[in-house]
């Protein structure tokens, strides 16, 4: 097992596999009342190997979206019913699409009728005709910082395992996912002592056994697993699918594995152990109760001595 540097690299390339598993192609909903406008946006979108789909009704705008889930929005200005600046000001006041890029394609040349249209929740304003090749282009580039933006928001950069309040959100979703009888095993972890690793060899050698117990627990967990970075030395990770007994022989394993691994510092190499609580369903069924009996379990394995799993 690697050590040092190569940690990082070694987990990097994970990381990269993960998300290549789960890059999905670019999606765009086109709100416009014009078939012949649609036919030509779409054109340059598939071009482009970007996904779409159009609605011709504004007012179809938040229903569709929700199942659609858009990576931005193609936004006319004059449709039946309502303009676009009206349904991007009420797309706006929803939380979860703050964020999303809406892009003006609109015949409308008068600069104070577009800038009203930004000032009011677009992002950017394209006259018609747009050059196909532009239109792709400001399409991709806009998704590309909106799915670095959301990305950022919910992973860790030191791990890049999902954040602090991702993973709860990840728990809640598995548990929704179990169906009733279903299985989802709990487990907090927590490095044991680490306070007296930083102080002795400092906070980058700190970091190092971080990022290779994410490095581990990452490549040992099924990718239907989470692990998630929930706070300094503490990583929150969900198994779905599983018994509590396997679920912490496998634990137990990973621990033991870990605490053979030689973590380099300046003068050689050191060794760590991390303690861990486990909660499973059906004993607690909400996120929040099952992430507190972990916790309890936890500072049971750290009471009892440390370097151990308590279930
Ligand atoms: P215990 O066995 O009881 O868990 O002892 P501990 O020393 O591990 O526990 P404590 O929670 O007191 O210390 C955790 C330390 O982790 C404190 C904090 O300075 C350090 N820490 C938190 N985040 C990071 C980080 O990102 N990098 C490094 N190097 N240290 C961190
Ligand atoms: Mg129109
Ligand atoms: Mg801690
Ligand atoms: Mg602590
Ligand atoms: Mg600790």
């Amino acid at each position: 097992v690697p050590v040092g540097n190569k940690v990082s690299d070694v987990l990097s390339r994970i990381l990269d596999l993960v998300d290549m598993h789960e890059q999905e192609m670019y999606r765009v909903l086109i709100v416009e009342d014009s078939a012949t406008a649609v036919a030509h946006i779409r054109r340059s979108l598939t071009q482009h190997g970007i996904d779409s789909k159009a609605i011709n009704d504004p007012r179809l705008l938040l229903e569709v979206a929700s199942e659609y889930r858009p990576d931005a929005i193609l936004m006319d200005m004059y449709m039946p019913f309502c303009t676009g600046v009206e349904v991007t000001s009420a797309l706006r006041q929803i939380p979860e699409y703050q964020s999303l890029p809406v892009i003006y394609l609109s015949s409308e040349n008068d600069i104070v009728q577009q800038v009203e249209a930004l000032r009011l929740g677009g992002d950017q304003f394209l006259t018609k005709p747009v050059n196909p090749i532009i239109l792709a282009s400001v399409v991709k580039t806009k998704i590309e910082r909106y799915r670095e933006m959301l990305y950022s928001g919910q992973h860790d950069s030191l791990t890049g395992l999902f954040n602090h309040s991702t993973s709860k959100l990840q728990v809640e979703r598995m548990l929704n996912a179990a169906q009733a009888g279903g299985q989802l095993v709990v487990a907090m972890i927590d490095i044991d002592r680490f306070k007296v690793i930083n102080d002795t060899y400092g906070h980058p050698v700190g970091d190092q056994v971080i990022r290779s117990l994410a490095w581990l627990l990452r490549g040992r967990l099924r990718n239907t697993d989470l692990v998630g970075r929930y706070g300094g030395e503490e990583f929150l990770i969900a198994l779905p699918d599983i018994d509590p007994e396997h679920a912490v022989r496998l634990i137990d394993q990973i621990r033991l594995d870990f605490g053979q691994l030689p973590h380099a510092h300046a003068q050689g190499t050191l060794r760590v152990t991390f303690s861990c609580g486990v909660a499973a369903l059906p004993d607690y069924l909400t996120t929040s109760t099952l992430i507190e009996a972990a916790d309890d379990a936890l500072l049971d394995a750290k009471r009892s001595g440390r370097n151990r799993i308590v279930l």
